[in-house]
C-alpha cells in the first residue's frame, strides 16, 4: 500500500468531472487500497480519486472510529434522497476550514463493490453527508462552493496565508 498526495483547494485539477469507472480490476483495487491507506493516515472518514489526481468514479469511506469499516464505493448512483441535514464538515482538500453544508438527509445508493460487484446501500445521517461530498467531488464540486463568494474569498486566503507560514517554517528548518 502507498500513501498519496492529496490536491489542495483552489487547485484546478479538483475541477475535473471524473468518468465512470470501465473494469474492478487489479489496478483499481490497488487504487481503492492506497486511498484507504491515504484516508486513514491523514486522519480523514472519506476520500474521492478526485483528491488523488485520479478522475475516475471512485471513492472510499469509513465512518466507524476504529477503523473497521472501510467501504469502497465505485460508479456511486444516488437513486433518490429526502429531508434535509445541516452538518459541520471539512474536507482534506481545503485544510483547517469547516462549514455547516445543508444536504440530504437520507439517501439511496446503488455502487461497485472492491470486488466489482453491484450493492445497494441505504444511509442517513453522517454517511450520507460524506458520500455526498464525496460524489460531489467526483463531479468536480468541494464543500466551500455552497459559501458565499465572499466566504469563499476568505478561506483562499486563509489557505494561501497557511502554506506561506508552513513554507516559511520548512525554510528555518533547512
Ligand atoms: O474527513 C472528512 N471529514 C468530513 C467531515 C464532515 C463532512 C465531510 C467530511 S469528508 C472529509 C474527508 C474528505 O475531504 N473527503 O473528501
Ligand atoms: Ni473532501
Amino acid at each position: 500500500m502507498a500513501r498519496l498526495p492529496i490536491l489542495e483547494f483552489p487547485d484546478p485539477r479538483l475541477r475535473t468531472v471524473a468518468r465512470p469507472v470501465a473494469a474492478v480490476d487489479a489496478r483499481i483495487r490497488k487504487l481503492a487500497d492506497d486511498m484507504l491507506e491515504t484516508m486513514y493516515e491523514a486522519p480523514g472518514i472519506g476520500l474521492a480519486a478526485t483528491q488523488v489526481d485520479v478522475h475516475e468514479r471512485l471513492l472510499v469511506l469509513d465512518i466507524s472510529e476504529e477503523h473497521s469499516q472501510p467501504m469502497v464505493l465505485v460508479n456511486p448512483v444516488i437513486l433518490s434522497s429526502e429531508g434535509s441535514q445541516v452538518y459541520q464538515e471539512g474536507c482534506l482538500s481545503v485544510p483547517g476550514i469547516y462549514a455547516d453544508v445543508t444536504r440530504a438527509e437520507r439517501i439511496q445508493v446503488e455502487a461497485l463493490d472492491r470486488d466489482g460487484r453491484h450493492f445497494a446501500l441505504e444511509a442517513e445521517g453522517l454517511l450520507a453527508v460524506c458520500i455526498q461530498h464525496e460524489m460531489d467531488h467526483l463531479a468536480g464540486k468541494v464543500f466551500v462552493d455552497y459559501l458565499s463568494p465572499l466566504k469563499r474569498e476568505l478561506v483562499k486566503r486563509k489557505l494561501a496565508k497557511q502554506k506561506r507560514l508552513a513554507d516559511e517554517g520548512s525554510e528555518d528548518a533547512a
